[in-house]
């Protein structure tokens, strides 16, 4: 099945909880893709937190929808992501956005994820790995949002990463760590 995952990140080395996840999801099948890492201002939750790293990841998975979720939460556990404040700042955010062929409303594992067209942190990157996904009208009704990203990079690692419309100004990324 074709799924896409909303990677995000505020809190410690937030590049190195980028790579180590996508490592854990390139373990489950070869077929990876990435899009590039934008910077994104925090959507939610309380005042003075740091910006989030944030990309989308398209895998090829044999895994059921409810597997799939037992791994996006095992990834968060092992990056020390602690469940405290709601929209609080966290290491690791693995969300299910999109499922190709399955919905849910599950309050488990609501599938399309609820939120995710209101937010330019997923649409801006999502947009970059399949531009048929993003609705045309998202650059004008989530504006402000939109203005409050920028891309910083890639994630380099044994996948592909998308390179989407090249910007004047995009980094290529930080050095990356061991294993990427
Ligand atoms: O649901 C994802 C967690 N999250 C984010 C995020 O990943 N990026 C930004 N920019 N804001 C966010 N607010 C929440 S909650």
């Amino acid at each position: 099945m074709e799924a896409y995952l909303g990677l995000g990140s505020n809190l410690g080395d937030r590049w190195a909880h980028l790579r180590t996840a996508l490592a854990g999801l390139a373990e489950l099948d070869a077929g990876v893709v990435v899009s590039p890492v934008y910077e994104t201002a925090p959507v939610g939750g309380p005042a003075g937190q740091g910006p989030h790293l944030n990309c989308v990841v398209r895998i090829d998975t044999e895994l059921p929808p409810r597997e799939l979720l037992g791994v996006a939460r095992r990834l968060e556990d092992e990056a020390g992501r602690v469940r405290g404040e709601r929209w609080g700042p966290r290491t690791l955010d693995v969300d299910i956005l999109l499922l190709k062929g399955f919905t849910s409303d599950d309050p488990e594992l609501v599938v399309p994820h609820p939120r995710m067209y209101e937010r330019a942190f997923v649409l801006a990157p999502l947009e970059d790995l399949a531009a048929s996904l993003v609705p045309g009208d998202w650059h004008t009704r989530v504006a402000a949002d939109r203005d409050s990203l920028r891309r910083v990079g890639v994630l380099l690692g044994p996948f592909t990463t998308v390179a989407g419309r090249a910007r004047q100004g995009d980094s290529g990324g930080p050095a990356p760590g061991p294993g990427c």
